[in-house]
C-alpha cells in the first residue's frame, strides 16, 4: 500500500496551489460579493491544464490522472469553490465526451474544452421534476429525417449561461421505458431553440453561473448522438460516478481552508488573558476536524485511485462524497464558531466558506441518494 503522492501528483498540487495563492484568493471575496463569472481565471487554469486533468495529452489534456484530479480541485476549492464547481463540470463533459464520443466528436470537442477555447462546459440533465429521479425526465428528442429535435426544461445547470458544448439527456422512447429509453446529445452553446434562462440567485457559490435551459425545437444533426440510442442514463450515472469524487474534493478543499482559517484565529484571538487556542472548548473541535478531514480525504483519493486503476469505484465514490461533504459541513459550522461574533459577518472567509459547503450535501446526487447507492452495492 502506497500512500505516498508521485512526482506527477505532487507537481500538480504544487502548482494549483501557487495558481491559487497567487491568482484566485485575493479575488474569491469579490467574486463572491460581485457574483462574477471567473473567465479570466478560468482561462488560466486552462493553460495549467486543469479543464482535463485526466484527459490525454492528445486531447489537450494533464494527463494526470484522477487522484491528481482530485487534489487539484481540493486546492481550487480553497481559494474559490465557485471556480471549482466550474472546473469540475467542465472536466466531467470533458472526460465524458472522451469516454463515449466518436472519434469526430472528441476531436471536435474535447480540444476546446481543455484548451478554454469554450470557457466551460454544461452538464445538463436534471430537470424540474427530475432531480434525484432523472429517469423520470421529461425532456424529448425526436427524430427527424437526419436530425433529432429536442424539446423540454433543464434546471440547476452549472455554467449553462456561458457553455460551448452541454451534454444533454433526453427521452427517446415511451415514459414506460422509464431509463431504457434515454439518449445523450451534444448540444452546442448558441444553437437556435435553446434557451437560457434567468440566473438563480443562490446561498453559496455565487460566482458560478446556474441557470435553467428550455429546448424549444432545437434541432441537432444526427451525429449529435453521444453514445447508443437509448443508452444514455448509464452514462449519466458513470459520468456522475467519477463527478462525485469532484464535488468530495471540493467539500475537502473549503473545508480545509476554514480549518487553516480557523487555527490561525484561534492562535491570534485573546480572551481571558491568553489565545482562545489554550482553550481545551477550541481545541478538541480543531481536533475532531481535522481528524476527520483526513479521513474523508482517504475515502476520497481511495475512490479516486480505484477510478484511475480501472476498477470498480461507484461505492466508493459515493462514501467519500457522503462522508466529506457532511464532514466538511461540520467542519465549517465549528470553524465558524471558533470565529465568534466575526464569523457571522464577511470581514473573515469562513462566511463564505459556510455558505459554499451546503450544496456539496445536495448536488451531483444528495446525501441520501449515495446512502441508496451504497446500501444498495452493500445489500446485492
Ligand atoms: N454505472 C453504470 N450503470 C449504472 C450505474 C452506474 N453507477 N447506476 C445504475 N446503472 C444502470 C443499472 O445497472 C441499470 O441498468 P440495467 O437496466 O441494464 O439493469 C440502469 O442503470 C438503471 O439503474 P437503476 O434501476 O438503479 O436506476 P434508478 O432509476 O433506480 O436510479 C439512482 C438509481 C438513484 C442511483 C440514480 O437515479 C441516481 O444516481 N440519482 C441521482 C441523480 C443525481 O446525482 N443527480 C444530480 C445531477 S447533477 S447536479
Amino acid at each position: 500500500m502506497e500512500l505516498e503522492l508521485t512526482e506527477t501528483q505532487s507537481l500538480i498540487q504544487k502548482t494549483t496551489r501557487e495558481f491559487v495563492d497567487r491568482a484566485i484568493l485575493p479575488v474569491a471575496a469579490e467574486l463572491d460579493r460581485s457574483e462574477r463569472f471567473p473567465k479570466e481565471i478560468l482561462a488560466e487554469l486552462a493553460k495549467l491544464g486543469l479543464m482535463g486533468v485526466n484527459l490525454p495529452v492528445s486531447l489537450g489534456g494533464a494527463e494526470a490522472g484522477v487522484v491528481a484530479y482530485s487534489l487539484a480541485m481540493m486546492e481550487v476549492a480553497r481559494g474559490c469553490a465557485s471556480t471549482a464547481v466550474t472546473m469540475a463540470v467542465t472536466n466531467m463533459v470533458g472526460e465524458v465526451i472522451a469516454k463515449f464520443g466518436t472519434e469526430e466528436q472528441r476531436s471536435r470537442y474535447v480540444p476546446r474544452l481543455t484548451s478554454g477555447e469554450y470557457v466551460a462546459g454544461s452538464f445538463a440533465l436534471s430537470e424540474p421534476e427530475a432531480g434525484s429521479d432523472p429517469g423520470g425526465m421529461r425532456t424529448t428528442a425526436r427524430q427527424d429525417g437526419d436530425s433529432w429535435v429536442i424539446d423540454g426544461q433543464k434546471q440547476w445547470i452549472t455554467s449553462g449561461s456561458h457553455a460551448g458544448v452541454f451534454v444533454v439527456w433526453a427521452r427517446t422512447g415511451d415514459v414506460a421505458a422509464g431509463t431504457k429509453a434515454i439518449s445523450c446529445f451534444l448540444v452546442e452553446g448558441g444553437t437556435p431553440g435553446l434557451k437560457v434562462g434567468k440566473k438563480e440567485d443562490k446561498m453559496g457559490l455565487r460566482a458560478s453561473d446556474t441557470v435553467s435551459l428550455t429546448f424549444e425545437g432545437v434541432r441537432v444533426p444526427a451525429s449529435a448522438l453521444l453514445g447508443q440510442l437509448n443508452g444514455g442514463f448509464k452514462i449519466a450515472m458513470m459520468a456522475l460516478d467519477g463527478g462525485r469524487i469532484g464535488i468530495a474534493s471540493q467539500a475537502l478543499g473549503i473545508a480545509g481552508a476554514a480549518l487553516d482559517e480557523a487555527v490561525a484565529y484561534a492562535k491570534d484571538r485573546k480572551q481571558f488573558g491568553q489565545p482562545i487556542s489554550a482553550f481545551q472548548g477550541i481545541q478538541w473541535p480543531l481536533a475532531d476536524s481535522k481528524t476527520e478531514l483526513d479521513a474523508a480525504r482517504l475515502l476520497t483519493l481511495r475512490a479516486a485511485w480505484l477510478k484511475e486503476s480501472g476498477q470498480p469505484f461507484s461505492k466508493e465514490a459515493a462514501m467519500a462524497k457522503v462522508y466529506a461533504s457532511e464532514a466538511a459541513g461540520r467542519v465549517v459550522d465549528r470553524c465558524l464558531q471558533v470565529h465568534g461574533g466575526y464569523g457571522f459577518v464577511k470581514e473573515f472567509p469562513v462566511e463564505r466558506h459556510y455558505r459554499d459547503v451546503r450544496v456539496t450535501r445536495i448536488y451531483e446526487g444528495t446525501s441520501e441518494i449515495q446512502r441508496v447507492v451504497i446500501a444498495r452495492s452493500v445489500l446485492r
